[in-house]
């Protein structure tokens, strides 16, 4: 039954609204990796998002923010970004629709009756209340080999949570290979220091080896807006040698997140990394010198994004997806679903919410489903006044493909 012209803005945002997420870049956690898992309004309001606003803001030196504790620095924030400011920044904002979707009122301006309410919530209630609420059935964490802390959960208990996938992030092989190759060599692998078969064989195993352990959707990198490719150095042969062969034998697709700088304010510790514009010739000869090889690509800078949608036009290899960091702003976002409906069609990832706190999915989605609805609407009544009939199940069958379906296909589940 086509749709009359009037009610085709409701029933997309019904759509967009009712259809089930797989949320494909996270840093949550199974609660059972006891600590990892970040939850509840002092960790929404210490977000380093609004560590960084609230610096900035009250030009507090950042050696008298960091002596603070967790409830001391949440009380500053509150006090100095929602209390004497309104809350109007996107990560502030965010904090008020988490209140309300837990179900308390933001505009009472009551921490403590927040506080208050998060003592009554368990993590394994409130991760089933979380995901429901926002209507995302999985998310990919971001699950790191190099890093001890997450390592002896890997060794031990492993991850069995029916909605949480893993996703190797494999950073220091890339970018700190003496780092790297040292930890490969404790973890009890061959490793020369030298970059010889030998060398290359070893981190190979390494790779198998968590792979088989953790069963991720994807490998990771994010790399600095400098990343070339190819180019005469370690990244190149670490590339070549050893990730690119690994992912192409266990059909592995490999996500690659580029332009950040790293610590360009290191006093604001994880708040401080900035951005920087790529070259994306790195991305094209990626895609070109191996065909056989699925690459993920989200770039942190807004001036590189029309020209990844192009490339993707070039290359069916390679998948665009989400609105990273710096650009998971509503103005942003929309210019990005625009340009990528418009050069790609359905063939893309919209967005993935990056979620560091599990409170964070009640907002990052609820956000974004609002302004790709207003997209989705523009382009269904683009296609109505170009002469197409639309079909309310086609608006479902269209929405599960971005929500779902492109990245269940191009990062299949184990089997
Ligand atoms: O490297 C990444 O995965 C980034 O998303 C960083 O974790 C960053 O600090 C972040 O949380 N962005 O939202
Ligand atoms: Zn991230």
């Amino acid at each position: 039954m086509p749709i009359p012209f009037s009610r085709l803005e409701l029933a997309v945002q019904k759509a967009v609204d009712e259809t089930p997420i797989f949320d494909m870049h996270t840093h949550l956690y199974p609660p059972a990796f006891d600590g990892l898992l970040l939850w509840g309004i002092d960790e929404l309001l210490t977000y380093h998002y609004l560590i960084a606003e609230v610096i900035r803001a009250t030009s507090i030196p950042a050696e008298d923010f960091w002596q603070m504790d967790k409830a001391q620095q949440a009380d500053f924030i509150w006090n100095e970004l929602f209390i004497k400011r309104a809350p109007v920044s996107e990560a502030c904002r965010g904090v008020i629709t988490v209140m309300r979707n837990v179900g308390l009122d933001p505009s009472d301006r009551d921490l403590k009756a927040a506080r208050e309410f998060y003592k009554t919530q368990t993590v394994d209630e409130f991760i089933e209340l979380v995901f429901t609420k926002a209507n995302v059935h999985s998310a990919v964490m971001t699950n790191d080999p190099f890093d001890k802390s997450e390592v002896k959960f890997w060794e031990t208990i492993g991850n069995n949570h029916p909605r949480l996938h893993a996703a190797l992030r494999i950073d220091p092989m890339l970018l700190w290979w003496d780092v790297a190759s040292e930890t490969i060599e404790e973890q009890g692998y061959e490793v020369d220091h030298a970059l010889n078969e030998k060398t290359f064989c070893a981190a190979r195993k390494f790779l198998e080896d968590w792979a088989a352990k953790m069963k991720p959707r994807y490998m990771a990198v994010s790399l600095p807006p400098t990343f070339t490719y190819p180019a005469d150095d370690v990244t190149t042969q670490i590339l070549d040698s050893v990730v690119l062969p690994f992912a192409r034998e266990a059909g592995l697709p490999f996500a690659l997140m580029i332009g950040v700088k790293r610590s360009v304010n290191p006093n604001l510790k994880l708040a401080g990394d900035g951005v920087g514009r790529a070259d994306l010739s790195c991305l094209e000869q990626l895609c070109q010198r191996n065909p056989e090889n699925k690459f993920f690509a989200t770039l942190l800078s807004r001036e590189n994004q029309h020209e990844l949608c192009i490339l993707a036009r070039k290359f069916s290899n390679l998948m665009p997806f989400g609105c990273w960091w710096f650009m998971n702003n509503p103005s942003v976002i929309e210019e990005i679903t625009r340009e990528r409906i418009e050069t790609l069609g359905w063939s893309f990832i919209p967005q993935h919410s990056d979620a560091r706190v599990l409170d964070q999915l009640l907002y990052k989605w609820p956000h974004s489903r609002r302004i790709i609805a207003q997209v989705l609407v523009d382009k269904y009544q683009d296609m109505v006044d170009a002469g197409w009939r639309v079909m309310e199940s086609e608006i479902y069958r269209d929405v599960n493909r971005l929500f779902s379906q492109n990245f269940e296909e191009f990062a299949p589940n184990w089997t």
